[in-house]
């Protein structure tokens, strides 16, 4: 199915608009002026169309959002029909909605072990800024008010916000503006292709690396840790899965050291791993303090986030008397709050974690086995509905690309080009299809890839990189 073309003027007048007013996110305004961007139009399915009328298939599901795909009605209609009964209204001030009520009430039902409170946010930068702010809240609460200090990891991704930027690990957003803040501490990130020994096991690497840990616990003083703060699987850091053994073992650390465990599940919550949060996977398998979420929760449709918060802390909050002094006007926006609950009913009523567990994530690793034979790629990696594929200019000898050669962002064009969505981390090239692509329409995500592939090789040796 294709579009119709629009009227070219009025394109090229929107799209001059755009580069000449409109400051985007992560974007190189300089980029934007040489090229415009690419303008999308249209959503249905697993595919989006862009204003040219070419098709593309979504391997990112937007932002590692639109975990059922484009057009569905009954998001929209869940949507639709809570704007019209009352489109705003706050959950401050001793008020609630029966949206807010109800979608508080199945949250918790579905989080693991004992989590029996959520705070709504209205993504997941906010949801960590919550967070923070909560953990530090427990801790005065306790009569331990030193206890200030997170330990996150370095290339792990929380969001843009001052605190959720200092709590990221990303060198580049902390080399801008003073961050991170003080006490937002570091780790190296458990990404055994990169930090591993030679020889070493998965095993040993996890060990190893859940160490980094303990130790910088022990450099700080126990008594100042607040919490440690990891997603599941590394997302926007480059689809990084930490070797089996290694989240027990951290869970081990923070249990000893009485630390919190905070489980940023932004991007792998509502079934991206195959289960409703991505501490359950068995490749994880830990009990978190807490969990923030967003994304998934309402498949993209509407902005939402939130923790969730275990007994521990929640007890805490619940009973300390006084005000927790925090909250967003959207927090609990009804209409979010409606698709999330729309969203959760499509997530169970069709089995789209089973889909996934099942089916999907076998074929796409399947596929990405395949695409990592390509000359130019290996070390197909992932778990769930995300995966990911090293670029190598000489496999064999594991050499790299010279950062100027710029391949990620050649191979992400390559793939605009081919009919396919991939972001780029570096050289590391990622996806994270929506839950509910069928095996043929992974297929062809895959079939689209391996022409990127081929079509990113020939221009590399074009211009002498091969
Ligand atoms: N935590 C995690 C794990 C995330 O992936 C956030 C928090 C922040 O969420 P909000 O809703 O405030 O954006 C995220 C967001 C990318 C990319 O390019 C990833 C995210 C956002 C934008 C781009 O991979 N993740």
């Amino acid at each position: 199915m294709s579009e119709a073309a629009p009227d070219p003027a009025a394109l090229a007048d929107l799209l001059a608009g755009d580069v000449a007013h409109h400051l985007h996110p992560f974007t190189d305004p300089r980029d934007l002026q040489r090229r415009a961007p690419r303008m999308i139009v249209r959503g249905a399915g697993v595919r989006i169309w862009d204003a040219q009328g070419h098709e593309i298939l979504d391997a990112m599901s937007g932002l590692w959002c639109v975990s059922l795909g484009y057009a569905r009605r009954d998001l929209a209609d869940a949507a639709h029909e809570q704007l019209l009964r009352l489109a705003y209204y706050n959950t401050f001030f001793h008020t609630t909605t029966p949206q807010a009520a109800e979608l508080a009430r199945e949250l918790t039902a579905l989080a693991p072990g004992d989590m029996r409170h959520v705070f709504f946010t209205e993504g997941g930068s906010t949801a960590n800024d919550t967070m923070v702010r909560m953990v530090r809240r427990y801790w005065e609460l306790q009569g331990q008010p030193r206890r200030q200090v997170l330990i996150a990891r370095r290339n792990g991704y929380h969001g843009s916000t001052v605190a959720a930027a200092s709590l990221g690990g990303m060198a580049d957003m902390h080399a801008q503006g003073g961050l991170p803040l003080p006490d937002f501490e570091h780790i190296e990130q458990p990404h055994q292709l990169a930090l591993g020994l030679p020889g070493e096991t998965g095993q040993e690497f996890a060990l190893r690396a859940a160490g980094w840990l303990e130790q910088r616990i022990a450099d700080i003083g126990a008594e100042r840790v607040a919490a440690f703060v990891m997603e599941p699987v590394q997302g926007a850091g480059g689809v990084i899965v930490p070797p089996p053994g290694y989240a027990r073992e951290i869970q081990r650390i923070c249990r000893r050291h009485d630390v919190l465990l905070v489980s940023d599940e932004v991007i792998c919550g509502f079934g991206r791993l195959g289960h409703w949060f991505g501490c359950q996977h068995p490749h994880i398998d830990i009990q978190p303090d807490l969990i923030t979420f967003a994304k998934g929760v309402t498949s993209g449709y509407l902005p939402l986030g939130g923790v969730l918060v275990g007994r521990r802390v929640g007890d805490a909050l619940a009973s300390s008397g006084g005000e927790f002094e925090h909250g967003f006007t959207y927090s609990g926006h009804p209409a979010c709050c409606a698709v999330a609950l729309a969203a959760l009913r499509a997530l169970r009523g069709e089995s789209v974690l089973e889909h996934v567990r099942e089916r999907a994530q076998r074929r796409l690793h399947a596929g990405f086995a395949g695409l990592a034979e390509h000359p130019l790629a290996g070390d197909a990696a992932g778990l769930g509905m995300t995966a990911a594929l090293m670029l190598w200019r000489d496999k064999a000898r594991r050499e790299p690309f010279p950062a100027e050669a710029q391949v990620g962002l050649r191979c992400r064009e390559a793939c605009f080009d081919a009919g396919v969505v991939m972001r780029a981390v570096g050289s590391r090239m990622i996806v994270a299809p929506p839950l509910v692509s069928t095996e043929s329409e992974l297929d062809e995500m895959c079939r689209r890839i391996g022409l990127a592939l081929d079509r990113t090789r020939d221009g590399l040796r074009a211009d002498g990189w091969l």
